[in-house]
């Protein structure tokens, strides 16, 4: 024990938690908290706007499970973190946000930059404290862990009044365990659904991002080929079954009738894994409220009228999963339709020949997915791409495609990707983003360059709010207020000093995909897309809208 700067303890209290990065951008309230992590073995990486960071901290403890760490100054530093903190909240990704603060003493009064840090971010995080006092460090940063990361996973926060930071403190970081002990169901309830399941005639998987978060596609897998029972994946849930497993359902989300195409409508009993009803209400699949729900998942379930469960499984999703598959290993059925994703794929298939340019994007994923190996990395934006990316993108395994849909906020994708490409160096990673949504975090260029993290960015350009323009047309027979002129994206890369390429051809996306994946620094290539072939594909799977 000695007496050190309380930014000097904070900061080992970090280590302790094992992390690596801290992206943000420093300020003059941070001055004390920057210096000692300038002198520990934690990377801080300058982001080019809070936001980034946060979505940085955001990918990063999605893929780890490890808390990711984003830092903002005080007033405007911490205003712009809150999309990436909320994006964390309703994703749930575990991120630990740290933001400076005035000192302790000019809190009370009308105080240059200051505003009420705390109050702002408590409606969209786990755990929120001001650290009043050093003393209080080691118990403050290990809660923060704890919470961020315990199920559900989300962002936590703490504030760091300047001169707490620079006081002296004689204290230690608290021991870290990182096994955190899930609950079992009981043997009653286990035993009640494995009653439920045997007894139904047409059960249905359900699965979503809890999967995904647990790491618990492996025991799906075994789950689906023990008991015969096929998966349906919500947009976050996808990969948790390799598409081409025969009990592969496909993803659904679009649109109710996505849900009836995969057998929804026959289901008498439906199991959720690790659904989040935040991505899509139950109300698309349980009108009625007629289906017997078996509920798995690491926390007990929301409330909801068209959500009333009848046994819940809470608990650690992987064991769960493998007990049940054992107990209904001799009770082997089929179940769900394949028909959406036949349909799905079909036009996927058949895309390979289509040579209209403008491409129109079931092309533009047909060459993507060739270019990409079975554990590369697609991160999607949001906008009217996402939807297609959701319904036609076909994905081999989890944590390969990245489909944000709990906040879904534009320009997500970029900052994501260079963290994804921080966690798996050895993968691929390429992100899709609309011309509206790239240029909301633009920035981060800067960072992919400076950090050698070879993304491969593609924009599909159609100089529209595509997903607005949808819904506009659809809803009014017209669209408004949602046309923009473009920069130049190959002259705008290059002024951040990267290779970049327009697609001049339908074949032209394929080659400079192939090519910019063979480089070791970030990329861009613009693709002018045709969106008038809609995502619904109406004619064939039914036109309600669920989701934007
Ligand atoms: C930050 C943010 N602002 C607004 C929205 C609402 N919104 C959803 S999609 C969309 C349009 C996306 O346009 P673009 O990025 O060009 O992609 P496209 O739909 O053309 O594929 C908008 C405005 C949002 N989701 N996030």
């Amino acid at each position: 024990m000695s007496e050190r700067k309380a930014s000097d303890l904070f900061v080992e209290c970090l280590e302790a938690e094992g992390v690596r990065y801290v992206f943000g951008i420093p300020g003059e309230e941070t001055l004390d908290l920057n210096e000692s992590l300038d002198r520990s073995p934690i990377e801080f990486v300058p982001v080019r706007h809070e936001q980034g960071g946060a979505y940085m901290a955001d990918m990063y403890g999605r893929l780890t499970r490890s808390a990711g760490v984003c830092l903002g100054t005080l007033g405007p530093g911490a205003t712009n973190l809150v999309t990436g903190v909320a994006d964390a909240f309703l994703d749930r990704s575990p991120m630990v946000a740290l933001t400076g603060q005035a000192d302790l003493e000019r809190m009370h009064k009308e105080s240059h930059q200051y505003i009420d840090v705390v109050d702002m971010l408590r409606p969209i995080t786990k755990f929120n404290a001001r650290l009043n006092s050093a003393r209080v460090i080691p118990e403050v940063v290990r809660k923060a862990f704890k919470v961020a990361q315990a199920q559900k996973p989300g962002p936590t926060h703490i504030e760091l009044p300047e001169d707490v930071m620079a006081a002296q403190v004689d204290a230690e970081p608290l021991p870290v365990k990182t096994m955190l002990r899930r609950p079992e169901p009981s043997g009653d309830e286990l035993a009640a659904a494995v009653r439920l399941i045997r007894a139904a005639e047409h059960p249905i998987v359900l699965a979503g991002n809890g999967v995904a978060r647990t790491g618990a596609a492996p025991a799906l897998r075994e789950f689906a080929h023990a008991t015969g029972i096929g998966v349906a994946e919500t947009f976050m849930g996808k990969g948790m079954l390799d598409y081409e497993d025969p009990h592969a359902l496909g993803t659904v989300g679009l649109q109710s009738r996505d849900y009836a195409l995969a057998g929804f409508d026959d289901a008498d009993v439906v199991i959720t894994v690790g659904y989040d009803l935040v991505e899509h209400s139950p109300e698309n699949w349980n009108a009625k409220r007629d289906k017997r729900i078996v509920c798995i998942d690491t926390v007990a379930p929301e409330v909801d009228e068209h959500f009333v469960t009848a046994v819940d499984l809470i608990g650690d999703l992987y064991h769960i999963l493998v007990r049940l598959a054992g107990e209904l290993r001799d009770t082997a059925r089929t179940a769900g339709h394949s028909r959406l994703n036949e349909i799905v794929l079909g036009r996927l298939e058949a895309a390979r020949d289509d040579d209209a340019f403008p491409m129109q994007p079931p092309r533009a994923l047909w060459e993507v997915r060739q270019a990409l190996g079975r554990r590369d990395i697609l991160v999607s934006d949001v906008g009217l791409h996402k939807l297609w990316i959701a319904r036609m993108f076909p994905a081999h395994e989890p944590d390969t495609v990245f489909i944000a849909n709990g906040l879904a906020g534009m320009g997500i994708a970029l900052p994501t990707a260079i963290a994804a490409k921080l966690v798996h160096p050895d993968r691929n990673v390429v992100t899709i983003s609309g011309d509206g949504g790239f240029l909301m975090n633009v920035q981060e260029l800067e960072t992919a360059v400076r950090m050698r993290t070879a993304v491969v960015n593609v924009i599909w350009e159609n100089r529209q709010y595509g997903s607005i323009v949808w819904k506009q047309d659809k809803k009014f027979g017209r669209h408004f207020g949602t046309d923009f002129s473009n920069p130049d994206f190959v002259r705008l890369a290059d002024a951040f000093g990267m290779p970049a390429w327009r697609c001049e051809g339908v074949d032209d996306l394929g080659r400079h995909l192939r090519h910019a994946l063979s480089l070791d620094v970030p990329s861009l290539i613009a693709v002018p897309i045709d969106y008038s072939i809609d995502v619904s594909i109406s004619e064939e799977l039914g036109t309600e809208t669920v989701a934007a």
